[in-house]
C-alpha cells in the first residue's frame, strides 16, 4: 500500500523508489485504495509477515505504542486515526492499549491480520501459528465491532462499516482482521470503489424537546445548580457554549483530570482542581448541589457516591450520555448506575447550545475558593516544583500537556482552552504515556501548540520505544520524566497493607523501587535519536534544563527530561486522602 500519499507533507516521510508501472493488482492494493478513500490521516503501523502487503504507513517499534500513538492523535485532533497489528501475536501486544482506547471512547480503526484462512495455501509451521479461530475474540469486549472479510469487496464494505461505528458517538476502536491469503491474491482489476462520504458517522443526536424543556425546568428552579463537565470534544467554540452557559445559570462546574480539559479552571465558577477522585472538599461541594447536570461525567453514579454517600442523593440530576449504547457485559468500565430524573442519550456538545436558549439567566454569587496548594518543599525537586518550574517558563506559551503524573494535583496548572490538557489514557494501563504523547504531538505538529508530557518513570519505562517513532518521523515533543525511581503508586498499596497488618512500613519499596541500578532515561532517549537531559536532581539545576528542553522542542527535536523527584505524592488522587489508589 503507498501509505505515503496519506503522510502529511510536514511529517518527515519514508521517500519510497519509484517501482515499475504495476500490472497486477494485489488484495491489499485495493484494501490501501479504500483505507484512502476514508481519509484516514495516519496509520500507525509494527510490521509482520501477516500483512506483508499491506506495509509502508508510520513505523512504531511496538504494537501497543502503535495503537496509543492513535490514541493520542485522536484525542488532540477529534479524529480517528488507524493502526496496523500484526497477527494474533500483534494483537496481543495492542491489546493493553486497545483497552485504553475503547475507556477513553476514543475512535480508532485497528487493523490486523491472520495466517490465509484457507488451510491449503498456509506455509508450514508459522502460518499455522499466526492463524487462530475467532482472533478477535482476543479484543471483542472492548471493541465497538469485528470482523474477518473473506473476500476485497467485503474487505471494503467492512472498513467502511469498522470506521462509521468506531466514528459514532459514543466512539471507540473496531478491529478488522484482514487474511493474509486475501491481502497476497491478484484480484485482476480493482473493484470500483465506494464513496465513502455515503458512510460517514451520522451527525450528533439531538435531545427530544420535552427533555431540553424538563432540564431548563428543573435549572430553572435551582438554587445551586452543579455542572459536572466530562466527556466533551476538544472544539473551541463548543468551549465557549459551556462557559456560557455556566455563566447564565451561575452553576459550580466541575472537571476530571482523568479526560481532557472541559472548562477553564482558573473561572471562578470552577469549583475544585481537576482530581481522578473528587477530594473530601469537592466532595462536599457537589453535596451542597440541588440540581446536578452531567456532561458525560466518566463516573457519574461513584461522584454522587462520594458527595452524598449512604444518604439519598439531594439532587435533582439530569444525565447528558449517550455511553450506555456501549454498555456490555464484559468490562465494567460503565461504572455505577446513576439515578437520574431527565436522560438525553446524546453528547453534550450537541445539547449545550439548546440548552443555553432554553435556560433562563440565573443570578447568583457563587465564586470558587481557590483550592489550597501545600507548600513546595524547599531544596527537594517534587512534582510540584516540576510544575512550578515548567508554568513558569511556558508563561506566555501555548502548551499542550499530554500526559500527567499519578502524582500530579490538579491545582498545579490551570487549563484555559481545551487543547490545554487532553486527559488520560482512559483505562489505568501504565505505559500509555510516551505512545499518546506522539500521537498527540503528531497531531499539534506545526500548530504551534508544544505538547509537553510530564510522565512517571514507570509509565516512560514502560511505552519508551515510542520516542524512536517521533525521532524518525520528526514529531517534536518535551517528555519531563517525573523519575521517583520507583512504581511509587504501589509502595503505597504496600504500606497501606503494611499498616493494617502491623508490619513494618519501612519496607514498602521492596519490589517497587527502580534503582540499584538506577535507570539512565536520559541515555536511553539519545539511544533513539532524541536529545536526553538530566538525571537533573538538584532544584537549581531545573529550570535551566526545562528550559533547554523547550527549546530543543521548539527547534523540532524530541527532547526527554530525567528529573529525579522525590517519591511522595502531593494529589488529591484518593477521594479519602490518599486511600483510594489504583
Ligand atoms: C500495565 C499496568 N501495569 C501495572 C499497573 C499498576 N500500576 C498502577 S500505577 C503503577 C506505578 C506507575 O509508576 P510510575 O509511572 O513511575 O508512577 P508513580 O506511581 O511512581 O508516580 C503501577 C505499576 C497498571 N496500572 N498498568
Ligand atoms: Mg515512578
Amino acid at each position: 500500500m503507498n501509505a505515503k500519499e496519506n503522510l502529511s507533507p510536514t511529517v518527515r516521510a519514508e521517500a519510497p523508489v519509484a517501482g515499475p508501472e504495476q500490472k497486477e493488482i494485489w488484495g491489499s492494493d485495493a484494501i490501501a485504495a479504500v483505507l484512502r478513500a476514508l481519509d484516514i490521516p495516519f496509520l500507525a503501523l509494527n510490521p509482520g509477515a501477516s500483512y506483508r502487503g499491506l506495509h509502508d504507513s508510520m513505523l512504531c517499534l511496538h504494537e501497543e505504542s502503535a495503537v496509543a500513538i492513535a490514541q493520542g492523535y485522536a484525542k488532540a485532533s477529534d479524529r480517528m486515526m488507524g493502526a496496523v497489528v500484526h497477527s494474533n501475536v500483534g494483537l496481543m501486544h495492542a491489546s493493553m492499549a486497545i483497552f485504553n482506547a475503547w475507556c477513553d471512547r476514543v475512535p480508532m480503526l485497528v487493523l490486523g491480520a491472520t495466517g490465509p484462512w484457507d488451510a491449503a495455501k498456509r506455509r508450514p509451521w508459522i502460518d499455522w501459528i499466526h492463524t487462530a479461530s475467532d482472533q478477535a475474540a482476543l479484543v471483542r469486549n472492548y471493541t465497538k465491532w469485528d470482523n474477518q472479510p473473506a473476500s476485497v469487496l467485503a474487505a471494503y464494505e467492512a472498513i467502511l462499516r469498522a470506521a462509521q461505528i468506531a466514528n459514532t458517538a459514543p466512539r471507540g476502536p473496531t478491529y478488522i482482521n484482514l487474511d493474509a491469503g486475501l491481502q497476497e491474491a491478484k484480484i485482476g482489476v480493482l473493484p470500483p470503489l465506494p464513496d465513502a462520504k455515503r458512510y460517514r458517522a451520522p451527525d450528533p443526536v439531538l435531545p427530544a424537546e420535552h427533555l431540553v424543556e424538563a432540564a431548563a425546568k428543573l435549572l430553572a428552579g435551582a438554587k445551586h445548580p452543579v455542572i459536572l463537565a466530562g466527556r466533551v470534544s476538544r472544539s473551541e467554540s463548543c468551549w465557549k457554549q459551556r462557559v456560557a452557559l455556566a455563566e447564565k445559570l451561575h452553576a459550580r462546574v466541575f472537571t476530571d483530570i482523568k479526560v481532557g480539559a472541559a472548562f477553564p479552571t482558573d473561572h471562578p465558577l470552577h469549583a475544585a482542581p481537576p482530581a481522578t477522585f473528587l477530594s473530601p472538599e469537592a466532595a462536599s461541594l457537589l453535596r451542597e448541589a440541588d440540581v446536578v447536570l452531567s456532561f458525560d461525567w466518566v463516573d457519574l453514579a461513584g461522584a454522587l457516591k462520594a458527595a452524598w454517600g449512604a444518604d439519598p442523593v439531594g439532587a435533582k440530576v439530569i444525565q447528558i450520555s449517550p455511553d450506555a449504547h456501549l454498555h456490555r457485559g464484559w468490562s465494567m468500565d460503565y461504572q455505577g448506575l446513576p439515578a437520574v430524573d431527565v436522560y438525553m442519550m446524546c453528547e453534550p456538545d450537541a445539547v449545550v447550545p439548546l440548552l443555553l436558549d432554553a435556560v433562563k439567566p440565573r443570578p447568583g454569587a457563587v465564586a470558587a475558593k481557590p483550592a489550597p496548594l501545600p507548600d513546595a518543599m524547599p531544596d527537594v525537586v517534587s512534582i510540584r516544583t516540576l510544575a512550578d518550574t515548567l508554568n513558569a517558563a511556558t508563561k506566555d506559551m501555548e502548551v499542550c500537556i499530554t500526559r500527567l503524573p499519578l502524582g500530579w494535583n490538579g491545582a498545579y496548572r490551570h487549563f484555559r482552552h481545551p487543547l490545554d490538557y487532553i486527559g488520560s489514557e482512559g483505562g489505568g494501563g501504565v505505559g500509555a504515556g510516551p505512545g499518546i504523547t506522539v500521537g498527540a504531538a503528531l497531531a499539534l505538529k506545526d500548530s504551534g501548540r508544544l505538547p509537553v508530557a510530564i510522565m512517571g518513570d514507570g509509565d516512560f519505562l514502560m511505552g519508551a520505544t515510542a520516542l524512536w517513532t517521533a525521532a524518525h518521523y520528526g514529531i517534536p515533543c518535551l517528555i519531563l520524566v517525573a523519575n521517583n525511581r520507583s512504581f511509587f503508586n504501589d509502595e503505597l498499596h504496600q504500606e497501606r497493607v503494611a499498616k493494617e497488618r502491623s508490619r513494618p512500613v519501612e519496607n514498602r519499596w521492596i519490589g517497587q523501587r527502580i534503582s540499584g541500578p538506577d535507570i539512565d532515561i536520559a541515555m536511553m532517549a539519545r539511544a533513539q535519536g532524541a536529545e536526553g537531559i538530566g538525571p537533573v536532581a538538584k532544584a537549581s539545576e531545573l529550570k535551566p534544563a526545562i528550559e533547554k528542553g523547550i527549546q530543543a522542542a521548539r527547534n523540532g527535536a524530541v527532547c526527554v527530561v530525567d528529573v529525579r523527584v522525590a517519591p511522595g505524592y502531593d494529589t488529591n488522587m484518593g477521594g479519602s486522602g490518599a486511600s483510594q489508589k489504583r
